[in-house]
């Protein structure tokens, strides 16, 4: 077979969904490369997809279906047991001890069999499914399982865990999720990083901010967490974690009171202003800085220099919404922009996600109108950061199946202990489609293989740019394993469900997927996707195309050649009042403050229980891994340095700890033994630590045995970051 490359996109969790060249001799991929003609990524991928060879062709891949014959949970290892604060033991491969290889047939009998007497004895709620981010493809995201899962008539899962506060508080003032193009972050003079690792999370905005601050732009970010981002900023500000909705306030507080504001585009485009002028007199910059940590000096030339110097562009990320009070915080943010009118600049405004942009037929893809024959009402919705308590303490019915695909709730869930109490049970049927052994599947019933990215299609929106990709299968499903949208349509088969949609193709669906009312999808086939590889939304847009270009003189031109996208420049926000909403009577109508307001988080130094856990920790992302994963292939763990508690050294003092030392941070949930990293990258009061798969982590455990289950102010978010710990030496057990 000739040589072949092969257009795809990647589908891990992360804005820039980059456009991905796979080179492929006789059936095997030999290389993997970023796509030079994609406009926003350039060409480049980041470290860990890089290797992405090492990941489909682990020897650790799961490739057959499996069925445990041991009890459930993890083993311990001996350097495990002994508490190693540096390395964990090499991911557990499977052993014939522990699993017993069996059919597809035979997994998809068990399966259904036991979901038919678990819905006979305690009804279809009693199953659940568990799934997030593992594939952001619209099809193997959303499709097929979701058909499944209504037509079973199964507990609904309420997907919480990363982004719905930020999206509250987005659309409470806009009304949907469009921000500000990244190709238009080159004309921005002003640009603030907000909660946004950009070198870590999201490095295909880097180069776009690398030439606005070439033609002068200043790069201000504003992260209680030094970051490379924050450490190549022309002005680093460490804001105490949870305050970011005082700052924005307090900001607006300056803004309006010295008239900064844009009295034109507020009066056209905005409702509640007056209420705004009002509640942010509340928030003066002296009082803010008690909060923040940031001083009223400080905060006053940010909000001057940020109405003033023009366009001023925030890149707002899902950081500032982990907190307890993260929708408002949001929401204040998102204001900002309204009021200074730096909507209506190219290079102005505001970017959080791009995601509301697509429109896609998801009815057609998820079909909601499927319901359970059995069943007379909706099912019940269990929200996936409660996963402990739902597995353990849910009634009426209780929780007897766990169906888990594309998440790792084992190792990314708050609140870990009960989690892991939860997946013990011995009368929860657990299943789990994957490709790896990971911390959820050492507490599978049955393990299903599930496919990468290479061995299947899809279709590949982003939330950090406007390029719909099509994303071509470039080899074989490896041994035995099934994408999801393959996974669901044989368990519907095994079922009995018969509904025509059961029976539709991987092309079919994507054709239905882009038959959508969204204008901005006019002229885009799946046709046009397969000959292009990205199509840009249609805007309207006339401009040439890009193709054939370096990357320098694309970034340089990419504006000019195509008309830029402001879609708040006239207004035209998708709230109820068709207006940028300062004040909101839909927040009103759920008794929360229809304007913004600041309530420390009960969990932080401002909150009680900080005399007996007095330090807040930042439960991080890794900068090399993606959430959990990655965390388990050798070339990947070369490039992070794991099990840290990165601390200040004032804190680190008073406790007598050295850099170096090994630590135990602890709270009432649980307790981690980590090593201590002296090294300025958090401010006295907060320490940090990264995400990891649990069982790599020293006892087993990971960093969200601290986090907690609690809920955000909107849309019932996690609050990874209002976590409070203390933390003692622990030498003598290093
Ligand atoms: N390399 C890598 N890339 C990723 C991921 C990953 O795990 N690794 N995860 C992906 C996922 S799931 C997501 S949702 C995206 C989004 O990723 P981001 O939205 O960037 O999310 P975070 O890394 O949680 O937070 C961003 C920054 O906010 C800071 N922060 C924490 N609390 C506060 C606060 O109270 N105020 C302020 N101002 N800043 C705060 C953190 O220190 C961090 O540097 O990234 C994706 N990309
Ligand atoms: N402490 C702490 N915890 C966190 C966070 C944090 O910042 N700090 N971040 C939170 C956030 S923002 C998020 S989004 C969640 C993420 O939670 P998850 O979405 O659960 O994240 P991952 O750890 O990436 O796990 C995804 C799993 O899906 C598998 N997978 C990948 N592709 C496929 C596929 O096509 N099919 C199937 N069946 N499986 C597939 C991968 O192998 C991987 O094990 O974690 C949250 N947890
Ligand atoms: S994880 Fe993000 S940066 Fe890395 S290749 Fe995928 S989309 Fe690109
Ligand atoms: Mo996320």
């Amino acid at each position: 077979m000739a040589k072949r490359i092969v257009h795809a996109a990647c589908p891990h969790d992360c804005p820039d969904a980059c456009g991905v060249l796979i080179t492929v001799e006789n059936g095997r991929a030999t290389r993997i490369q970023g796509d030079p003609q994609h406009p926003v990524t350039r060409g480049f991928l980041c470290g860990k997809v890089a290797k992405y060879l090492d990941r489909v062709y682990s020897p650790e891949r799961v490739l057959y279906p499996m069925r445990r014959i041991v009890a459930k949970g993890r083993r311990l290892s001996l350097s495990n047991a002994q508490g190693c604060a540096t390395h964990g033991p090499p991911a557990a491969v499977p052993t014939e001890e522990n699993w017993q290889r069996i059919s597809w047939d035979e997994a998809l009998d068990e399966i259904t069999s036991r979901f038919r007497s678990i819905i006979s004895e305690f009804g279809s709620e009693a199953i659940l499914p568990y799934s997030y981010g593992g594939s952001l493809g619209a099809l193997n995201g959303a499709s097929m399982d979701r058909r499944f899962f209504g037509r079973l008539g199964a507990s609904q899962l309420e997907r919480s865990i990363c982004s719905t506060a930020g999206e509250a508080g987005i659309e409470s003032v806009m009304g949907v999720k469009l921000g500000t193009d990244p190709e238009q972050f080159i004309h921005a003079r002003y640009i603030i990083a907000w909660a946004a690792n950009i070198h870590g999370n999201n490095v295909h905005l880097w180069p776009f901010i690398t030439e606005a601050r070439r033609r002068g732009a200043k790069l201000v970010v504003i992260d209680p967490y030094r970051t490379r981002t924050a450490a190549c900023a022309d002005w680093y500000l460490p804001i105490n974690p949870g305050t970011d909705g005082a700052l924005a306030l307090a900001m607006m507080h300056v803004i309006i009171g010295e008239g900064l504001h844009d009295p034109d585009y507020v009066a056209k485009y905005t409702i509640g202003f007056d209420e705004l002028r009002e509640k942010v007199k509340a928030y003066p910059p002296e009082r803010v800085a008690q909060w923040t940590g940031i001083s009223a000096q400080d905060i006053c030339k940010l909000a001057r220099e940020y109405a003033t110097t023009r366009p001023a562009v925030i890149r707002l990320n899902y950081g500032v919404q982990r907190s307890e009070g993260g929708g408002m915080a949001t929401r204040a943010i998102a204001m900002l922009p309204c009021v200074t009118g730096s909507l209506k600049e190219v290079g102005g405004g505001i970017q959080l996600s791009t995601g509301g942009a697509f429109g896609l037929n998801k009815p057609a893809l998820t079909r909601p109108d499927l319901k359970s024959e059995e069943l007379d009402h909706t099912p019940r919705s269990v929200n996936m950061v409660r996963l402990g308590e739902a597995l353990n303490s849910l009634n009426d019915p209780p929780i007897k199946a766990l169906l888990v695909y594309n998440s790792n709730p084992a190792a990314v869930c708050p609140n870990h202990n009960e989690v892991i109490r939860g997946l013990k049970r011995a009368d929860l049927f657990t299943v789990v489609h994957e490709q790896f052994f990971t911390d959820t599947t050492d507490y599978a019933d049955i393990v299903l293989p599930a496919t990468t990215f290479f061995e299947h299609k899809d279709l590949q929106t982003a939330y950090g740019h406007y390029y719909l990709q099509i994303s071509n299968q470039a080899i074989e499903p490896l041994g035995e394993c099934r994408s999801n949208v393959e996974l669901f349509r044989a368990l519907a088969e095994h079922m009995g469900f018969t509904d025509a949609c059961f029976k539709e193709s991987v092309d079919e669906m994507i054709d239905l997927a882009l038959e959508s009312r969204n204008a901005w999808l006019e002229g885009i086939t799946r046709e046009r996707l397969e000959r292009e590889g990205h199509v840009r939304l249609n805007f309207r847009s006339q401009g040439p195309g890009l193709r054939g270009q370096s990357g320098a003189m694309r970034i340089a031109e990419s504006r000019e050649s195509q008309e830029p996208f402001l879609p708040f420049a006239h207004g035209n926000f998708r709230t109820p009042s068709g207006k940028a909403e300062l004040y909101s009577e839909a927040l009103k109508g759920k008794g929360l403050n229809p304007v913004a307001g600041f309530t420390p988080a009960a969990e932080s130094r401002h909150g009680s229980g900080k005399e007996a856990f007095p330090l807040e920790l930042l439960a991080r992302k890794a900068d090399n891994f993606l959430n959990s994963t990655f965390s388990n292939l050798p070339s990947v763990q070369e490039m992070e340095k794991t099990n840290l508690l990165e601390i200040h050294s004032i804190d680190a003092r008073a406790r007598g700890i050295s850099d170096g030392d090994a630590v135990r941070v602890f709270n009432r949930r649980g307790e981690i033994f980590l090593r201590a990293r002296v090294d300025g990258s958090v401010q006295p009061g907060v320490v940090a630590a990264r995400l990891n798969w649990a069982k790599l982590g020293p006892g087993l455990r990971n960093i969200n045995v601290l986090t907690s289950e609690k809920l955000t102010d909107l849309g019932n978010s996690a609050t990874f970051y209002s976590v409070l710990v203390e933390v003692e030496s622990a030498k003598s057990r290093a």
